[in-house]
């Protein structure tokens, strides 16, 4: 059977980083070759973008650059990493990918679907994850998650409530408008709740 492309998306402290060990343990007992990766990063230059990105700055960073510079990176993820993995049927695990621009950059900071849809097609040629998994939960529920695990915060994560709450209503928009490919978990749940829904969407696809 061919690699999957599998991405995980969510607000800040919905548990992606926690399950993504699971998903990729999960993959690995049933015999695949597993890569797993972020965005944005990954590659790295990308690394060198993410921190560009992530680092708190002075005066705010304008939209459309902030735009350009997560595809800049996601073009190099996509042609260095992604699609020479999945050519050599091995499966990419990405910690976020382009629903995180939709969400963030459309949803959260209000640029139009159809210019970051551009970009998309430019930068990805084709390539869409075959599986998303959304991982939803209340914004103050992830603040507080985040909050206790007591790191320092980064650009995004100074935001306000409200812009979250965009992105999540956005994260939900595109799980209904693409059911088959976009499954929202329900994020609330126990860690141990969460994989045995993982488990079981996984099961189809391997
Ligand atoms: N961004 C963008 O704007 N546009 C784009 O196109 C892309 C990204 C690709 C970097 O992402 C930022 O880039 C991101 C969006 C933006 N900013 N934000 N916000 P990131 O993925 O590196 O950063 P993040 O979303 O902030 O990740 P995170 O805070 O690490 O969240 P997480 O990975 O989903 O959570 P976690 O680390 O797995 O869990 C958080 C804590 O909760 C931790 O202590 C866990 O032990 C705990 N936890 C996890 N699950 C549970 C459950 N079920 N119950 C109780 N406690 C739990």
């Amino acid at each position: 059977m061919t690699a999957k492309f599998i991405t995980i998306e969510g607000i800040e402290g919905a548990g992606k980083s926690t399950q993504l060990t699971f998903i990729e343990r999960f993959l690995s007992e049933k015999g695949k070759d597993v890569t797993v990766t972020r965005e944005p990063g990954g590659t790295d230059l990308g690394e060198q973008i993410r921190s560009l990105l992530l680092t708190p700055t002075s005066t705010p960073m304008a939209v459309d650059t902030e735009l350009l510079l997560m595809f800049a990176a996601r073009a190099e993820h996509v042609q260095q990493l992604i699609k020479p993995a999945l050519a050599n049927n091995t499966w990419v695990i990405s910690d976020r990918f382009t629903d995180a621009t939709f969400a963030y950059q459309g949803g959260g900071r209000g640029i139009d679907q159809q210019r970051i849809s551009q970009l998309a097609d430019w930068t990805l040629s084709g390539l869409k994850p075959d599986l998303t998994f959304v991982f939803d939960l209340p914004v103050e529920m992830g603040q507080q998650r985040v909050l206790k695990r007591n790191q320092g915060i980064d650009r995004f994560e100074q935001e306000k409530v409200d812009f979250f709450e965009k992105i999540r209503a956005c994260y939900l928009d595109r799980a209904e408008a693409d059911p088959k490919r976009i499954k929202v978990i329900d994020a609330s749940q126990s860690i141990e709740d969460i994989q045995i829904q993982l488990s079981s969407i996984l099961q189809l696809l391997v």
